[in-house]
């Protein structure tokens, strides 16, 4: 098909949720017609993630601009991928990844490669005349919103340890009414902030950032909240932690320095999130333990994994032979994607389809630093990943991916599905 042909590639430098540079990718067909995407950037950075290619030794940025990247997309990638058929994103992936020629992508920068192959992604929909995730899966089932409304860790200057204390509004019936769930859990949550003279500022991903007692009292002011909202904590709210323990892991321990929780050892942490999980309504816990902790990971799948969900991601990097191993080893019951971790759409599809036939659970996500691409709804859909994580319902690069999939599931109409993943 000629139509399908590509004809040039080119990027340009443009600024994301945090005022970072990021990529935007434009891509021509053969026959004029175009395809972008913009690419997402984390904070709290797995170690064995696909690496983004930064300027670095310039001043422009404080070294973090990407004008490297953008030349590679337009030179060496533009002039490789010239003539392929989108609609083939495998040969064109495994084109990106040998052109490249590095096992983490540093030489063209991941940051270059996935926003090629997800704008490659979004051509072939446009080729075949599909919606992107008619054109990515056979999916109709929207995911569940975790939504971030609690932000600590490396998104916040708040007093929580924690990374990310998410809402899972599973009693909702359709993926719009999960939205109306959350939307007002989160307004109460800021009346009650607001009450108590504490901040109603916002960190990365949206969530709240205040300095409350501890971390637990993070789990105590949502289940306030939803209560003061008309929810029922457990029935229609749960709750989903990222706490994000490669960033407070410290030779072998975990130390909860802001909120004054001390060092734990692996076993220490391990009874901590059990007596969370006995005392507040708790469906998923993400990167309980850091990224070199397996036995921590094994241990709580182990013990806690019939109750709760254990999502792994800095542990596994949406790596397709990583998560093979993490089932073997039953180090997790989920994975968490995030197509900027391993740095083509193909392998990030891999990725998925390695979990899903192990029945594990598939949590598509955003990055800390985002734009307003809703690739990820899209991918959600397609792949039926049944949950989607993209921040608090507030901030226009947060809500660009929620309401991209309320347009979905109006346009799938009563064909859409919606169902709640977690175990209650
Ligand atoms: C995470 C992500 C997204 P970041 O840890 O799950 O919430 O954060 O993009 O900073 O890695
Ligand atoms: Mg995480």
């Amino acid at each position: 098909m000629s139509h399908a042909k590509i004809d040039a590639i080119s990027a340009r430098e443009i600024l994301d949720s945090r005022g970072h540079p990021t990529i935007s990718v434009t891509l021509s067909l053969k026959d004029g017609r175009i395809a972008g995407a913009e690419v997402p950037s984390g904070a709290s950075i797995g170690r064995r993630e696909a690496v983004e290619l930064r300027d670095g030794d310039s001043a422009r940025f404080d070294g973090n601009g990407v004008l490297r990247a953008v030349t590679a997309v337009a030179t060496e990638i533009s002039d490789r991928l010239a003539g392929m058929d989108v609609t083939d994103q495998q040969a064109i992936d495994q084109a990106l990844i040998a052109l490249d020629g590095t096992p983490n992508k540093i030489r063209l920068g991941a940051n270059a490669i996935i926003g090629v192959s997800m704008a490659v992604a979004r051509a072939a929909a446009l080729v075949r005349g599909l919606p992107l995730y008619q054109s990515l899966g056979s999916g109709i089932r929207l995911p569940m919103p975790c939504m971030n409304v609690l932000n600590g860790g490396k998104h916040a200057d708040s007093s929580l340890d924690f990374q990310e204390f998410m809402i899972v509004p599973m009693g909702a019936p359709t993926f719009a009414e999960a939205m109306r769930y959350g939307a007002e859990t989160y307004a109460a949550i800021r009346a009650i902030l607001h009450e108590r003279g504490l901040a109603t500022s916002v960190g990365d991903e949206g969530g709240f950032a205040p300095r409350l007692e501890d971390n637990e009292a993070a789990c105590a002011l949502i289940v306030e909240a939803t209560e003061r909202a008309g929810f029922r904590p457990g029935r229609d709210i749960a709750i989903a932690l990222d706490p994000a323990a490669s960033s407070f892991a410290q030779d072998g321990n975990y130390v909860l320095e802001r909120s004054g929780g001390g060092r734990l050892d692996s076993a220490q942490l391990l009874d901590l999130y059990a007596g969370w999980i006995d005392r507040w309504p708790i469906v998923s816990i993400e990167d309980g333990f850091s990224e070199d902790d397996w036995d921590g990971f094994v241990a709580q799948t182990s013990a806690q994994g019939q109750r709760i969900q254990i999502v792994g991601d800095d542990l596994l990097v949406t790596d397709p032979a990583t998560i093979a191993k993490a089932i073997e080893r039953k180090a997790c019951t989920a994975a968490l994607i995030k197509l900027n971790q391993i740095g083509t759409v193909s392998e990030t599809l891999a990725a998925i389809d390695t979990a899903q036939k192990a029945g594990w659970g598939t949590m598509i996500s955003h990055r800390s630093g985002e734009t307003i691409d809703s690739f990820i709804a899209d991918l959600a859909v397609g792949t039926s990943a049944g949950q989607i994580k993209s921040g608090a319902p507030c901030r226009g690069e947060r809500l660009a991916k929620y309401n991209r999939l309320m347009a979905i599931e109006a346009e799938l109409g009563k064909r859409a599905v919606f169902e709640n993943p977690f175990i209650r």
